[in-house]
């Protein structure tokens, strides 16, 4: 017996502010940005990732946890090029159902979706002792955002993440993978990007995020993406198969928020 369930499912993101205060405030995530009412910020450089092409001898892991797939990060990747030093705590993936033309990312351009979005989160070390601290302070994280499109070619750095979503379907299970250059997952232009100041986009939806969204996007094919969107369950029981689809927030209002571009 297969349902699908996603952000807009059952648990409608429309009730999260009861239960969540902060998913009702003024500075959520993710928005919509429409471009030419963003402005430009000479002082906005070239982010660099630290590290992130280092990985050691340690496998990674990768887990299903009922929302998405996360990779957690080893704690010597970081980010440079921000006004703190971050360092890194995971990545994640939101996308839609398998649709045709239908979208799966969480921020939007100009009112147009992608096809799914990466996320890598990093919290403030020069700050905050750890993430737990550093997701309830206003300047307490830093995250990545990559907007997904489909191709003609596969992404080989996907695959990475891909080939071993088989052995995670369920919701709490999760295994080892071979480390990977996290670097190759994300556009070769780290200079341009969009800037403002949100949230994390599930409850509990703390406005504590400096969101960066890159305006190259990556590419992965079309059976990379149904696979992203049909393998895995957002269940914990073989018996109730509840496909992890639209896993995505819907953009919410950017209030008095400027979106600042690194790019005239
Ligand atoms: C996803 O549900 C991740 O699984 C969560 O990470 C993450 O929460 C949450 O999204 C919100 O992050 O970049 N989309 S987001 O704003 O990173 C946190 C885990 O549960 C706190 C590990
Ligand atoms: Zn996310």
């Amino acid at each position: 017996w297969t349902t699908t369930t996603g952000a807009a499912g059952s648990v409608g993101q429309s009730k999260w502010a009861e239960y969540f205060p902060d998913c009702g405030g003024k500075a959520q995530s993710p928005v919509d940005v429409a471009t030419v009412q963003t402005q430009y910020d000479p002082s906005l450089g070239p982010l660099t990732p630290l590290g992130y092409s280092q990985h050691g001898n340690k496998p990674f892991s990768l887990y299903n946890n009922g929302h998405t797939v996360v990779v957690p990060l080893p704690g010597w990747m970081g980010l440079g090029g921000l006004p703190w030093q971050f360092t890194a705590v995971q990545m994640h993936l939101h996308w839609g159902n398998g649709a045709p033309e239908a979208g799966g990312s969480e921020h939007t351009i100009n009112g147009q979706s992608s096809a799914a979005e990466l996320h890598v989160v990093h919290y403030n070390s020069e700050l905050y002792p750890n993430m737990s601290v550093a997701m309830t302070q206003q300047d307490g994280l830093a995250v990545l955002g990559v907007l997904i499109e489909t191709g003609e070619e596969a992404n080989q750095a996907f695959w990475n993440i891909l080939n071993y979503l088989g052995r995670i379907r369920h919701a709490g299970q999760s295994v080892s993978i071979p480390a990977f250059d996290v670097q190759s997952l994300l556009p070769s232009d780290l200079g341009r990007y969009y800037r403002y100041n949100g949230s994390l986009t599930t409850p509990p939806c703390f406005q504590s995020v400096l969101w960066t969204l890159f305006t190259e996007t990556v590419k992965i094919s079309h059976t990379q993406l149904m696979k992203l969107e049909t393998v895995l369950y957002a269940s914990k029981e073989e018996a109730d198969r509840v496909v992890m689809q639209d896993n995505y927030r819907t953009p919410q209002p950017l209030n008095d928020r400027t979106i600042l571009s690194s790019f005239p």
